[in-house]
């Protein structure tokens, strides 16, 4: 598929972006490893719509995301898409209004219900991952370690473990309130990714596609094998990658591990991640 490429980054930090985004710009606030931020780049990466990108730090960042969205209390998240006046604070909104603006056709007509569907599976698929993730990775020192960005690490010293494990708990119970039912989380991606299976057995495209032919559904589906085995391309370090592999589902769904590798071949294209 070719990839209309016509968006502009910045460097992403400091100066740059700002200036971008004074000048009009539209700017996506993102978390570069995360499969939520990865759905919204993949959609706007193929609609070709212009904008610059900039690393959201949880914790850290947060403030300003309350401000953004005018949403004191209560959850906020990234992925975080702003244009003008509009702003939108979810993946599956910030894919729709690419695919509205851009060259993709991520939405077939008339079956705009279908790719709903899939995306609420999809956040299903994931949340239960995230929960699976986030335990690993408070067992491993180094994962939470790369968590803090590499110059703040240097700064904190000793504390930079704390702050990391504080935060990874934060996240957890910000968006996992029963997060020690590990056994469930475990049993739900399982579900979702057998549900994927059966779903792409009808399909006929290569790599097989949930709507008959590629859509942002796959996407959708796709990101929830990041925490089975997360694509070689997704820009998260070494010790926090071992964290996302669930090795039991990822032998198990290996067939899927193949299809969502051969979706990224196929229809990925080139990234950047600010
Ligand atoms: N339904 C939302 C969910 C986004 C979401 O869960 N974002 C998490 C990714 S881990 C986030 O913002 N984490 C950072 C934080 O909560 O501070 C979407 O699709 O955009």
């Amino acid at each position: 598929m070719a990839i209309g490429r016509a968006f502009y980054h910045a460097s992403g930090r400091g100066k740059g972006h700002r200036a971008c985004y004074e000048a009009g710009m539209a700017e996506l606030l993102h978390i570069p490893y995360s499969p939520w931020s990865e759905k919204a780049r993949w959609a706007l990466d193929l609609s070709g719509l212009a904008h610059t990108r900039r690393r959201y730090q949880p914790l850290l960042g947060e403030l300003e995301l309350r401000v953004v969205l005018r949403r004191p209390v209560g959850v906020v998240s990234v992925p975080l898409f702003r244009d003008g006046a509009t702003v939108l604070s979810d993946s599956f909104d910030i894919a729709r209004h690419a695919a509205q603006h851009g060259a993709a056709a991520l939405f077939p007509k008339g079956r705009e219900a279908e790719v709903a569907r899939y995306n609420a599976l999809s956040e299903r698929g994931l949340a239960a991952g995230r929960v699976l993730a986030l335990s690993r990775m408070l067992a491993s020192e180094q994962a939470l370690l790369e968590m803090v960005p590499k110059a703040l690490r240097k700064r904190l010293g000793k504390l930079a473990l704390p702050i990391a494990a504080f935060g990874v708990r934060r996240t957890l119970r910000k968006y996992a309130p029963n997060a020690a039912a590990l056994a469930e989380h475990e049993r739900t991606l399982n579900e979702v990714l057998d549900g994927l299976r059966r779903d792409l057995a009808a399909s006929d495209a290569k790599p097989a596609a949930l709507l008959g032919a590629f859509s942002y559904a796959d996407v959708a589906m796709a990101q929830v094998l990041a925490f089975v085995s997360p694509p070689a391309r997704l820009p998260v370090g070494k010790a926090s990658r071992a964290t996302f592999l669930d090795k039991t589902l990822a032998e198990r769904h290996a067939d899927l591990i193949a299809w969502r590798d051969a979706l990224y071949e196929a229809h990925r294209g080139p990234t950047e991640h600010a």
